[in-house]
């Protein structure tokens, strides 16, 4: 199993709430939008002036009609309030409509760029980091920044616009009582100055301890075959409800301040309305102000509140947004990235000779995996690698794909530097069966073609039948287009290396890599794939990596790895002649097969 800490360091940082350098980036995946994005204000500036016009309708209909008693005058005033509402109301709709068709908009785009720039990326970076992880970045990350584009940074203009509006309709009406209902003013900003504190403190141990509950769960939903084995359910039932346990704690605190906030900004709005009624209830005794502006204040009191309690909600988004975006592009500058070269050497057809000169490669760049690692397979042989578990030979593969960087040497195909050929069209010319087979969600065809249209049925089918595998397909309820499960779940280990035999051959390649290819099939079935791998094997390039010394006895060239290093290499007959380390080694194997039989 791959490296996987609890991933949380990155998903626990909480930087600033605003960060215009941020914001510049990422404006630059909403400017194909900018129409939307300019209807969108257009209709946040309508739908904000509209509601401050309401209580100056209502004080106008209470002042020159109802106090006038004059009822068609009223009837008039009633009418323009419901177009007004029904106006607004349509507004409302497209505003809605719009602005969460451009967040959705931006955020595909986002997701299709992160997707491609993680497929892209070098083996290295994927052994450190958690595949969760990833996979957050894609999902919540971009959830947050599509609530930041849909909900958050228009309506915040539409909050300002309103706010100024209410300004200018109280002012305007009587500045004495907007004076008074201002005089909250600054114990609001007080309680949203600490709750914004408080609550940022409270969402860093919820992301914190969100991201463990994640790692934890997925973590052992993989493993969770070994989970069962040794009976582990209920010990780690109880290191769960220790993480669950934290998570909730946290969200708790976090609820908390919530609770606590918004009472407080709803008894600071009722102490204002309260001081209005007190004050300008005063005034309209004596006359000074009409019953209708102490109407129309007490609505714009309520109403002067409203945004300035969401705007501390749209801080939050803005803040997760933030720290959101600068985990996305801090994925996204990722430079992990095994370069292309610039001009690359392109070949019509490759004749498949391989040198490795004196290689040396490390994934950690401490240890040394491959020390001075030297050969040449000559096109159209087979060479054999061998040696002990961890003695490298996976590793050769990984380098010769160019799924790593090596740290001194060169490989060469065809005699030129694997690094001056571009990835794609090296690992164009090379099949590889694998160690552990992956099969995707899909059908047996689309497994054994990746979907690749340029690989018709029929040859999907020859490759089924030289490796052998044919039949058995036939056998499924729905033959080559039976539904394999992700990981193919629903095979044995045998059927997916032969699905993955035959995934290698139908690419028709001119260089060949078997990694254990006949490692967890029955003797038969190996039999069979021997069979059809020397057919295979003529005529191509080919590098077979077996424990078992039965399966690579024909091939040209046996290379013999230890720790790292090339021992000796030579052929089979060549190799017992020398009776070093593969002497030993057949001499071990052909010892336990004696003792099989026996
Ligand atoms: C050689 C280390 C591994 C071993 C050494 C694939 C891989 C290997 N290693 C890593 O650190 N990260 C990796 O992703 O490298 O490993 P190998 O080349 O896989 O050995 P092998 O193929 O000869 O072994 P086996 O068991 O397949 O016969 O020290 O830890
Ligand atoms: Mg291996």
């Amino acid at each position: 199993m791959r490296n996987r800490g609890f991933g949380i360091s990155s998903d626990e940082i909480l930087g600033k709430a605003y960060d215009s350098k941020l914001m510049k980036r990422l404006l630059q995946y909403v400017k194909p939008y900018a129409k939307y994005v300019a209807f969108a204000i257009l209709l946040n500036v309508v739908v904000a002036g509209l509601g401050p016009l309401r209580p100056y309708l209502m004080k106008i209909a209470i002042d020159e009609h109802i106090a006038k008693h004059d009822y068609n005058g009223l009837l008039n005033i009633v009418l323009i309030l419901f177009a007004v509402l029904i106006f607004q109301a349509v507004v409302r709709y497209f505003l809605t409509y719009f602005t969460q068709l451009m967040g959705q908009k931006i955020i595909y785009d986002l997701r299709i760029k992160i997707f491609a720039h993680i497929q892209n990326l070098s083996l290295k970076f994927f052994d450190k980091t958690p595949i969760g992880r990833l996979v957050t970045r894609v999902t919540n990350d971009v959830e947050s920044l599509n609530q930041l584009f849909s909900s958050g940074i228009i309506t915040i203009f539409s909050d300002v616009f309103i706010i100024i509006w209410i300004f200018i309709f109280m002012f305007s009406m009587a500045w004495e009582l907007a004076l008074v209902t201002l005089s909250v003013i600054p114990f609001l900003f007080y309680a949203t100055f600490l709750f914004r504190k408080k609550v940022r403190n409270a969402y860093r141990s919820v992301r914190f301890h969100l991201a463990r509950l994640n790692s934890y769960m997925q973590e052992h939903i993989s493993g969770i075959y070994i989970v069962q084995l040794f009976t582990k359910e209920k010990a780690e039932e109880k290191k769960f409800k220790a993480i669950n346990d934290d998570y909730k704690d946290v969200n708790i605190k976090s609820i908390f301040y919530y609770a606590m906030f918004f009472p407080v900004v709803e008894f600071l709005s009722s102490t204002a309305v309260a001081l209005i009624i007190w004050y300008g209830g005063g005034e309209a005794v004596q006359g000074a102000i009409t019953i209708g502006v102490l109407l129309a204040f007490i609505q714009y009191t309520e109403m002067f509140f409203r945004p300035i309690r969401d705007l501390s909600e749209k801080y939050n988004i803005l803040q997760t947004a933030m720290a959101s975006s600068e985990r996305i592009f801090k994925l996204l500058d990722t430079k992990e990235i095994i370069p292309d070269p610039e001009n690359p050497k392109k070949f019509d057809k490759v004749a498949g000779e391989i040198i490795f000169k004196n290689v040396w490669f490390s994934y950690t760049e401490k240890d040394y995996v491959l020390r001075d690692i030297s050969f040449k397979i000559e096109s159209g042989k087979t060479a054999a690698i061998v040696g002990a578990t961890g003695a490298g030979k996976t590793s050769v593969i990984n380098i010769l794909n160019r799924f790593y960087e090596i740290e001194k040497g060169t490989v060469l195909l065809d005699g030129v530097d694997i690094r001056k050929i571009k990835k794609e069209e090296l690992r164009k010319h090379i099949s590889l069966v694998l160690q552990d087979v992956l099969l995707f969600a899909g059908t047996i065809k689309s497994n054994i073609s990746l979907n690749n249209p340029a690989i018709g049925d029929d040859e999907i089918v020859e490759a089924a039948k030289i490796v052998g595998i044919h039949d058995f397909i036939l056998s499924l309820p729905n033959g080559y287009d039976e539904e394999v499960k992700e990981k193919g779940a629903t095979l044995s280990g045998g059927q997916k290396q032969l699905i993955s035999f035959a995934r290698a051959l139908v690419y028709n390649p001119q260089i060949l890599i078997l990694d254990e290819a006949t490692s967890s099939v029955d003797t038969e079935t190996e039999m069979l794939i021997q069979k059809a791998t020397r057919n295979l094997l003529k005529n191509r390039t080919a590098i077979v990596i077996a424990h078992r010394l039965s399966t690579i006895k024909n091939a040209d060239k046996i290379i013999v790895i230890h720790r790292g290093e090339i021992r000796e290499s030579g052929s089979h007959r060549e190799l017992l002649a020398k009776k070093d380390i593969y002497f030993k080694l057949y001499q071990l194997q052909y010892k336990e097969q004696e003792n099989f039989i026996l």
